[in-house]
């Protein structure tokens, strides 16, 4: 392995653990959460590609195994809901060749890191959706089915993570655009 793989690893490895120590703030509101470790995830795909932010989505997950912060109904709603879901935060890497050509070239990357941040914690929710209409109906409100539960539920959970991600992002974009580029 050379060295700027271990760098990189280390680099997804240290971001996962950020992302983990988030997922500890007390942020599950009314009967939505807002899941801040989505932040750093959306940060390190913009500087290190979809790969890495993939790879950093994945240790995140295997973090709330390894602590013991799970739900664990079945284990396809475990699969789904701790390895895939939190791994694919990182498609927000799916933008960071532009957003990085942007960054360089001195225009503005605010509409590219958003699109990425909207993707990552969309298919994010989408698997939180599924596996909530098909495994969390139980916890729904009488008479309420367990689709629109579910919407409701990860719907809201999105829209807030999403808005969180893009405002928080976008003021360290303006404040500290280093963050987001690999230094030569
Ligand atoms: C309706 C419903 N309720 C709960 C869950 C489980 N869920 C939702 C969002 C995020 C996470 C990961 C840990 O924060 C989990 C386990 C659901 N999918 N649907």
């Amino acid at each position: 392995m050379s060295n700027s793989h271990i760098k990189l690893l280390a680099e997804e490895a240290i971001i996962a653990a950020i992302a983990m120590a988030l997922s500890y703030l007390p942020l599950d509101i009314a009967w939505y959460q807002i899941s801040l470790g989505c932040l750093p995830i959306a940060i390190l795909s913009m500087r290190r590609g979809l790969l890495a932010g993939l790879t950093s989505g994945f240790i995140w997950g295997l973090l709330h195994l390894l602590l013991g912060k799970i739900y664990f109904l079945s284990v396809i709603q475990f699969t789904m809901e701790y390895f895939l879901a939190f791994m694919l935060m990182g498609l927000a890497g799916l933008t960071s060749h532009s957003f990085q050509a942007q960054l360089k070239a001195g225009k503005s990357p605010y509409m590219t890191y958003s699109l990425g941040a909207l993707l990552g914690c969309f298919a994010k929710y989408l698997i939180h959706f599924i596996a909530g209409f098909i495994y969390w109906g139980q916890y729904a409100p009488k008479h309420m089915s367990p689709v629109i539960y579910s919407l409701s539920v990860n719907g809201s959970s999105f829209i807030m993570t999403s808005l969180t991600v893009i405002v928080i992002g976008i003021i360290l974009i303006k404040t500290y655009p280093k963050l987001f580029q690999v230094q030569p």
